[in-house]
């Protein structure tokens, strides 16, 4: 496989609305983040995906676009944009930006026009139809944030279709003006110096609705081939494609680069296996590690010789790595040090959340009106009204509501952590007195260090990067392991996922093995027994070639 420069990049992601707030006005901005990239080179990114910050009502905090070529006021200007793309360029950071191309704004000027009669232009840029002859919805298909799919447009007598909010109407992907347009867009942004897309829902554009065909449509892959010629395939970007119903098989096809389509796709079958079958993320059930361990060995083995993985614990959609997975208690900083260890020495470009590198947690607010997120707000009213008691829903929210992701980083131990001067769009997580930047930056042994040494690593580790993967210890079920070989270099990676200590046999192949620790999350290991003891999550990585 030829050598691409993100395979041994490491990416950082930034949700602007709670990342830094320079202008005092309560809300993150591109200021603030200007002023925050001397953290990011220090922690050793190479890589900023930034969420949204088009034009936008906010609706759903940006992720509905109502101008793409110009930047959101409580955001910053063009300018501001095109300074943030040069200092972070100065620091050798590229600025990857979130393609929203599945649906725009119903404020965006297509749909405006669109809305206004039936034969309009713009009509057929979404996706119309007729009520059923009982003027009901055309048929049962659902939002992803609650109701129905269809919302009816009372001046032109049709619905139109909207996986999202009501706000979000899905554009018509089938309409070749629809791709024109947006490759335009995509390419005004390539020449303004950007360094790739991460791409909203992408595996929603070969929608046929009238199949009730939402994801994995029929023309999917041609849609992205002739994206790919179109704009970004010739300039040496970064494409991650969210895809949450990719399989392994589907993953080769975004990402076998023989296709000429993306760099690779976030799936997220390790994330929902603690979702329940019926109620998703509001119910979740308890984190089975052997599960788990199954899921990302096989994503590895699927995509090891074709193709590319991202890695990631969290975004701006899930809850915080080391509330799901780890301890946010007693254990907090050895259980996110255990997460980063055992996800960065993976095959694939690792994602980092902003906040994961310094610990942040999920957070109860007491009060449903705390919460901010329309996905969250809509599930709450519908599964109440549908008798889901309100305590039963507030533990779901606790668990997997997205606002867990999107409290104000945390900077310092000042008032609102130092992200804004004023009041914050949505409450600072009250632990920031002792979980922030500042305290991290000031301590060796902090998680942030952790993550600047495991990502210093990558460019150091060709095993890292290229190297291949054998799981170890499959059956156990506390303990996730595996090795990574690359010509004679030997990397074994062994975590604790757990508060219980463990007694583990070795193998004959590691039984007295000597090597150089490469991290761990206690004292450094750099010899192994004929049994190995590990401590409440411990982690540790030996390089033994
Ligand atoms: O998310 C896609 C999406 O489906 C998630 O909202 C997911 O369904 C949910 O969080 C899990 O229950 C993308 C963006 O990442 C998200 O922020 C947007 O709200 C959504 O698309 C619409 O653009
Ligand atoms: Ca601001």
């Amino acid at each position: 496989m030829e050598t691409k420069w993100w395979h041994d990049a490491v990416v950082y992601q930034i949700y602007p609305r709670s990342f830094c707030d320079a202008n005092g006005d309560g809300i993150g901005d591109l200021a603030g983040i200007i002023a925050r990239l001397d953290y990011l080179r220090t922690l050793g990114v190479n890589v900023i995906w930034l969420s949204p910050v088009y034009r936008s009502p906010m609706d759903d905090n940006g992720y509905d676009i109502s101008d793409y070529c110009d930047i959101a006021p409580e955001f910053g200007t063009l300018e501001e944009m095109d300074a943030l793309i040069a200092e972070a360029a100065r620091r050798e950071i590229r600025i990857v930006m979130d393609l929203v191309v599945n649906h725009t704004s119903d404020e965006h000027p297509w749909f405006v026009e669109a809305r206004k009669s039936r034969d309009n232009p713009y009509r057929d840029y979404y996706i119309w139809r007729a009520p059923q002859a009982d003027g009901s919805v055309p048929d049962v298909q659902r939002s992803y944030f609650g109701g129905s799919a269809w919302e009816f447009d009372a001046a032109t007598g049709e619905y139109y279709f909207h996986l999202f909010s009501k706000r979000q109407p899905d554009l018509n992907w089938a309409n070749p003006k629809v791709q024109r347009e947006v490759h335009r867009m995509m390419n005004w942004w390539l020449d303004r110096g950007i360094g790739g897309f991460r791409m909203d829902v992408i595996d929603l554009i070969g929608k046929d609705v009238d199949a009730g065909v939402t994801t994995n449509g029929p023309r999917l892959h041609a849609l992205l081939r002739e994206m790919n010629a179109a704009t970004f395939g010739e300039r040496d970007v970064l494409t991650v494609g969210e895809a949450w119903s990719a399989t392994p098989e589907i993953a080769k096809l975004y990402s076998d680069p023989l296709r000429r389509e993306l760099s690779m796709v976030f799936q997220f079958e390790h994330i929902t296996i603690t979702w329940d079958p019926e109620h998703g993320k509001w119910a979740p059930r308890a984190f089975d590690l052997r599960e788990f361990k199954q899921v990302i060995t096989k994503w590895q083995t699927a995509l090891a010789d074709t193709g590319w993985n991202s890695l990631f614990w969290n975004n701006h959609d899930l809850p915080r790595a080391v509330s799901k997975y780890g301890d946010p208690g007693r254990y907090r900083v050895e259980s996110a040090k255990m997460l980063a260890t055992a996800l960065h020495f993976l095959k694939g470009t690792p994602y980092v959340y902003q906040g994961e590198e310094i610990g942040m947690t999920n957070v109860r607010f007491d009060s449903i009106a705390d919460y901010q997120d329309i996905e969250s707000l809509n599930l709450y009213r519908e599964r109440t009204a549908a008798g889901v008691p309100h305590a039963a829903m507030m533990e779901g929210i606790y668990a997997n509501g997205r606002d867990n992701a999107r409290t104000p980083m945390q900077w310092d131990d000042t008032v609102n952590a130092g992200f804004t001067a004023s009041t914050p769009w949505l409450k600072v997580n009250p632990n920031y007195r002792e979980i922030n930047a500042a305290a991290a930056l000031d301590d060796p042994n902090s998680i942030f260090h952790h993550y600047r040494r495991l990502i210093a690593l990558r460019k150091q580790r060709a095993a890292m990067v290229h190297g291949d993967y054998r799981p170890l210890f499959e059956a156990h079920p506390q303990v996730f392991a595996y090795e990574r070989n690359l010509g004679d270099e030997r990397i074994v990676v062994i975590s604790n996922f757990f508060a219980e200590p463990v007694e583990l046999e070795l193998p004959a192949g590691l039984r007295g093995v000597r090597g150089e620790c490469l991290v761990s999350n206690y004292d450094s290991r750099g010899e192994l027994g004929d049994t190995l003891a590990l401590r409440p999550y411990e982690s540790f990585a030996l390089a033994l070639g």
